[in-house]
């Protein structure tokens, strides 16, 4: 693959993507925002167009997709809205720990039917009292026999009410730390779990985000991922994945807050003239074009290091910190060119604004992005 281009499926695919982001998510992305309605028949046409679930391996009858591949659906579905585009990622993000695992049987029961059907599942990692500190979280899972019980709180799950099934950590061996994490697949329907009410956030409003709590839940030991012990490892190796891809997310959402801003630069008059013919109006501009254009090399050195083999945590952690905090700057300045009128419902970018926060916070804050980067600069 050419680092600094792509090959003509790639061109065609981000060419599709694009296509149907700008044809048919854009035009709704304001009634999404306002309704705060999860985006299911959109899901549905991503999924027909081949673009949803498209992890799912060969072996099960999926397509196989690599990271770099997403990242490029990721950065073109933001385009058109960004809540229905981490939606649709969060399916990737509950995906990998099961395919790192290796468990060929879970694969066919639960990522096999993803490929026919527009099945959402979700990742349940985070707690009330743990976010950052994944090693800090105290669901529990005991065996009892040939089954194991799950105990816990999970919080911020998104598409938990959508989820046919949720990748879960749990501590078998609650004195080990993090060799005591064990990770899970919970079918939904389990007896015991319960979905909490839909969470009112800032932006990325029709994503849905929930309370997931597991009470005494009794799953099969066959749903246990890879062995006692290596659940730690499998939702950190998942963010080797998945952070390129909302890297490729803020991308996506920068270059519509960019395109928003440029078109009304040269339709808006201050002063007898255009305001883009201000040099100051332009030097925002270009400044926005930079960190979009050193956000998606980032997005791409990250993917096309896991894809070919090699271990990428330092580059996916610098995607997800630069692109993420470049999103919030770009977006922030949108608003800015548009002036009072960024600052009204009436245009979208002050949508895109509250839609980029979210970037910082989820799948590691920008602090954990520098966090992990500086200890491996470190050598710790
Ligand atoms: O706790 C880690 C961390 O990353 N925290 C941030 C948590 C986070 O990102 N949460 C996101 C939740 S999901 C979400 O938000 C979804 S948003 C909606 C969907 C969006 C669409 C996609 C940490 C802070 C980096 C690490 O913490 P520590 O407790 O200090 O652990 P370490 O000492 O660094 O590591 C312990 C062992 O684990 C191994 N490790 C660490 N990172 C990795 C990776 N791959 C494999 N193994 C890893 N990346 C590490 O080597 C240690 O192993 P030992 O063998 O014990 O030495
Ligand atoms: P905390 O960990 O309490 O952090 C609070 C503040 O302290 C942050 O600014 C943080 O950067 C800072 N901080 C913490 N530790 C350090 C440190 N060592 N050095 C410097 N600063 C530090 N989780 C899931 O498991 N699955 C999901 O699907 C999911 N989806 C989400 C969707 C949304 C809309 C939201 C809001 C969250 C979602 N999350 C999900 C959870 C998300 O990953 C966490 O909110 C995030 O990791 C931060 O954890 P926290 O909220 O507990 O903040």
């Amino acid at each position: 693959m050419a680092m600094f281009d792509l090959n003509e499926t790639q061109k065609q695919l981000f060419e599709m993507a694009k296509d149907f982001s700008n044809k048919e998510v854009w035009p709704k992305a304001k009634e999404l925002d306002e309704t705060a309605k999860f985006p299911i028949e959109l899901l549905k046409k991503t999924h027909e167009l081949g673009m949803l679930n498209a992890f799912v391996p060969e072996e099960v009858g999926g397509l196989g997709l690599g990271t770099f591949d997403h990242c490029l659906i990721s950065e073109a579905l933001a385009m058109g809205c960004a809540g229905f585009c981490t939606a649709a990622l969060a399916n990737d993000l509950a995906a990998v720990p099961v395919i790192l695992s290796e468990n060929k049987q879970v694969w066919k029961e639960f990522l096999a039917p993803m490929v026919d059907d527009c099945l959402m599942a979700s990742y349940c990692v985070t707690e009330p009292g743990a976010g950052s500190d994944v090693a800090g979280i105290k669901t529990t899972a005991k065996k009892v026999k040939d089954k194991y019980i799950i105990n816990g709180s999970k919080m911020w799950i998104t598409n938990a009410n959508y989820a046919n099934w949720f990748f879960v950590l749990a501590k078998t061996d609650p004195a080990a730390g993090h060799k005591g994490m064990t990770g899970f697949v919970v079918p939904a329907k389990t007896p015991g779990v319960t979905i909490g009410r839909k969470e009112d956030n800032m932006g990325q409003r029709c994503s849905d985000t929930r309370g997931v709590t597991f009470d005494n839940v009794e799953i099969p030991e066959k749903y246990l991922l890879g062995k006692e012990g290596d659940g730690f490892k499998l939702a950190m190796g998942a963010f080797d994945r998945t952070r390129p891809a909302v890297a490729a997310e803020c991308v996506g959402l920068s270059q519509r807050a960019m395109m928003c801003a440029i078109d009304y630069a040269k339709q808006r008059s201050a002063f007898g003239k255009l305001i883009s013919e201000n040099q100051g109006v332009s030097f925002i501009l270009a400044e926005m074009a930079r960190d979009i254009e050193a956000s998606r090399l980032l997005v791409w050195k990250a993917a096309c290091e896991v894809d070919e083999g090699r271990k990428n945590t330092y580059f996916a952690s610098l995607a997800k910190m630069f692109a993420a905090d470049a999103c919030m700057r770009i977006t922030t300045d949108a608003v800015q060119i548009f002036g009072g009128y960024g600052y009204n419902k009436e245009y979208p970018v002050e949508m895109l604004m509250r839609d980029a926060k979210i970037f910082q916070i989820y799948e590691g804050t920008s602090q954990i992005q520098r966090m992990i980067v500086g200890r491996i600069l470190l050598g710790h």
